[in-house]
């Protein structure tokens, strides 16, 4: 039988754990990742005969290595290699949700967008283009309500198409001073990885972990480092989260509606 591991990704408390129950039942099995007391929870579900691993990975607002939640996160990602991600985004809250989802989208692995809390999404007023949105990120996305196991079918549908055809997101895009960096980045890295544009990035956000594995190339890329922080006059980090923050909102700007506010009586 065909067996795929669903790594399940998302900031903290958008509803990763209620929807791999949903999906699996009572199935989820607790236990800790190797040497920490972080709680490693996954479950097993068989659906035409294909026997999905949903592994429930510790929530982060992102992909670098200063927590441990963060390491533990990344580590999986990058080395385990999951066939496909499903990341689980509080619709509540897009534009600080899709912060991470913009670095997940990086690692060119085949990705579905969870919107959970939609219930509540739609309580509030808000409105979204689901299609649009969906093509702006070329990938799936499906509005859920973990808790009371809606959309759960649906979510199901995308995952196993989306590793049918091995739907890769599209690459968020950046402005051409930092997109020639990324480049620049990729041509002096060491190693052959499929997580190249990744790591460029991660080594232009001033990431020591990822920038001391490049070993006698570091020197080298800290050079670049530094050539592009002082032409762009801010640190490698703050300069990649403006840019990640402009390209989320040239996409929400296209397709979410913000509650209209109710106008208050003038008595
Ligand atoms: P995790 O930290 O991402 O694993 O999030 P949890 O699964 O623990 O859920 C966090 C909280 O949100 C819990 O109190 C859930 O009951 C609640 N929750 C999860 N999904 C939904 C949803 O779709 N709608 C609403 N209203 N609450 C949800
Ligand atoms: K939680
Ligand atoms: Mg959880």
């Amino acid at each position: 039988m065909k067996e795929i591991t669903v790594a399940f990704v998302g900031n903290p408390n958008v509803g990763k754990t209620a929807l791999i129950n949903s999906i699996a039942g009572t199935k989820l099995k607790v236990g800790n990742w190797p040497g920490v007391t972080v709680e490693k929870k996954e479950a097993e579900v068989t659906i035409e005969n294909i026997k999905l691993k949903l592994i429930d990975l510790p929530g982060v607002y992102s992909l670098r290595a200063y927590t441990l939640e963060e390491k533990i996160t990344r580590e999986f990602l990058l080395k385990e290699k999951p066939d496909i991600i499903v990341n689980v985004v509080d619709a509540t809250n897009l534009e600080r949700n899709l912060y991470l989802t913009t670095q997940l989208m990086e690692l060119g692995i085949p990705m579905v967008i969870a919107l959970n809390m939609w219930d509540e999404f739609l309580d509030l007023g808000y409105k979204l283009d689901i299609n649009k949105f969906e093509e702006f990120l070329g990938l799936k996305v499906v509005p859920t309500v973990a808790v009371k196991e809606v959309g759960i079918e649906d979510l199901l549908k995308a995952i196993l198409e989306t590793i049918e055809k091995k739907i890769i997101p599209k690459q968020p895009k950046y402005s051409e001073r930092v997109e020639a960096y990324i480049s620049k980045v990729i041509n002096d890295l060491p190693f052959n990885t499929e997580f190249k544009r990744f790591i460029a990035i991660k080594v232009l956000e001033g990431d020591l972990e990822i920038i001391e594995s490049l070993g006698d190339n570091a020197e080298k890329i800290k050079g670049l480092i530094k050539e592009f922080e002082e032409l762009l006059g801010e640190d490698g980090e703050s300069l990649i989260a403006e840019e990640r923050y402009s390209y989320i909102e040239s996409i929400l700007r296209e397709t979410l509606k913000h509650p209209v506010e109710k106008k208050r009586n003038i008595t």
